[in-house]
This record gives C-alpha cells, sequence and structure tokens, in this order.
C-alpha cells in the first residue's frame, strides 16, 4: 500500500467502527485534510446516514455542502458524538502534532466537543517523540514578532507561514527544532503566552482512538 492507500484505509476502518453505533440523531465532526477527505468521501460513498456535520475548516464545510451533506455550526450542535481527523504527528499515546493545513483552531474546538475523537493516519506520521514536523501555532497578526521571540526562549526556531491567513483571520508560526518530550506541559507553556491562539499540539486532550495504517493492515492504539 502506497500512502495514500494507507490513508484511504485508515479513513474505512474509521467508517467501520462508527458505522454500528449511528444512530438517527449522530452528529460527527469532519476534519480537515488530505486524509480526512477519504473519510469523508467514503461516508458519502457508502450513503451513510446520520444527522449532520460540524466541520472544523470553511474547506471541509464546503466539501461536505458539495456531497449534500447538512452542516451545521457547532454553535448550534447540541453536543458532537465523533470527530474523525488526520495528523502531522502522532505517538504511542494518541498525542498529536496537528495545524499543517492551517486549521488547528476549529480542529482543537471540535475535537474540544467531542464525545470521541478517532484520529486516523497513515504510519509515517507515527513517531516516538513529537517535534519533527514543526509545530503550528495560530496567533493574532499583531502579536507576532512578540510571539515569535518567546518560542525562541523556549528554544523552538519560528518561522512565519508566508500568505496564509487563518480561518480566523489569524498568521501560523510554525516552530521548527523543536523535541517535545513532555507535549503536556509544552501544549500549556505555549497557550500561556500572550497573542498565541492555539498551538498544534492535541496532548491534554489527545484522540481518544488512532487509527494507523500501515502495510500490513490498519491498527487501533486506544
Ligand atoms: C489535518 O490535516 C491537520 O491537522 C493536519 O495538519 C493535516 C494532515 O493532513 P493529511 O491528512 O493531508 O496528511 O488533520
Amino acid at each position: 500500500m502506497d500512502q495514500n492507500q494507507q490513508k484511504k484505509a485508515a479513513a474505512e476502518a474509521a467508517v467501520e467502527r462508527i458505522l454500528p453505533l449511528l444512530k438517527s440523531d449522530t452528529i460527527i465532526g469532519f476534519g480537515t485534510g488530505s486524509t480526512a477527505n477519504f473519510f469523508i468521501d467514503a461516508m458519502a460513498r457508502h450513503k451513510i446516514d446520520f444527522d449532520a456535520a460540524v466541520a472544523s475548516s470553511a474547506a471541509t464545510a464546503e466539501r461536505l455542502r458539495s456531497l449534500h451533506v447538512p452542516v451545521l455550526e457547532l454553535t448550534s450542535a447540541s453536543r458532537v458524538d465523533f470527530y474523525v481527523d488526520g495528523a502531522d504527528e502522532c505517538n504511542e499515546h494518541r498525542q498529536l502534532v496537528k495545524g499543517g493545513g492551517g486549521a488547528l483552531t476549529r480542529e482543537k474546538i471540535v475535537a474540544a466537543a467531542a464525545s470521541e475523537f478517532i484520529c486516523i493516519a497513515d504510519e509515517s506520521k507515527f513517531v516516538d517523540v513529537l517535534g519533527n514536523f514543526p509545530l503550528p501555532i495560530e496567533v493574532i497578526p499583531m502579536a507576532r514578532s512578540l510571539v515569535a521571540r518567546k518560542i525562541v526562549a523556549l528554544g523552538g526556531d519560528p518561522v512565519y507561514r508566508e500568505g496564509f491567513t487563518t480561518d480566523n483571520g489569524n498568521i501560523i508560526l510554525d516552530v521548527h527544532n523543536l523535541r517535545i518530550t513532555d507535549p503536556t506541559a509544552l501544549e500549556s507553556d505555549l497557550n500561556q503566552i500572550t497573542g498565541v491562539v492555539c498551538n498544534g499540539l492535541f496532548a491534554r486532550r489527545p484522540a481518544d482512538v488512532l487509527l494507523l495504517a500501515g502495510a500490513g493492515g490498519v491498527r487501533t492504539i486506544s
């Protein structure tokens, strides 16, 4: 299986996992990125019935609507039963680095609202220590230099993501050269920097289930 086939296999495994649990009033949170898109397409292909979707980005909302899936604003959803999304990195504790696609803040909000967060990934995303993938941080534009200096003090090497504005009107700093041995502590420390909206560490609220696709099939880590 090549990487795309693995992403597709992980997405299909998520469909199989939630299918027996779906009810007519189930609300599903949909993630962003190519692996999440395989999940969206699989749900549409199987014509799976559920109440409504919540989207973690404008791009995902558009994709869902194009497939005639009803999309709710999170604020109008009484709950989110499942949230299915990809990751840029994951570890055995189901802690994640997310935000390579720039949708980290909405992804973290939907993850926080979800009863079950299912992360789907190909095995290239699985690491012993998080941080090889540059950690995305969403920042209020006027705080860009201030936040960058604080991150340097924490030992990171922030790089401004040129020409990119988030769905929330903010900028992204991608932080290189971090070896994240304590993801929960670093997530909290970064949240304390004034001007940071959100960081791409999903450790305080990790995935509940990680469906990791490799050459030998899909492994469940829960
Ligand atoms: C989302 O999509 C993001 O959090 C992450 O940045 C990205 C992963 O992309 P892909 O599935 O295309 O590898 O899950």
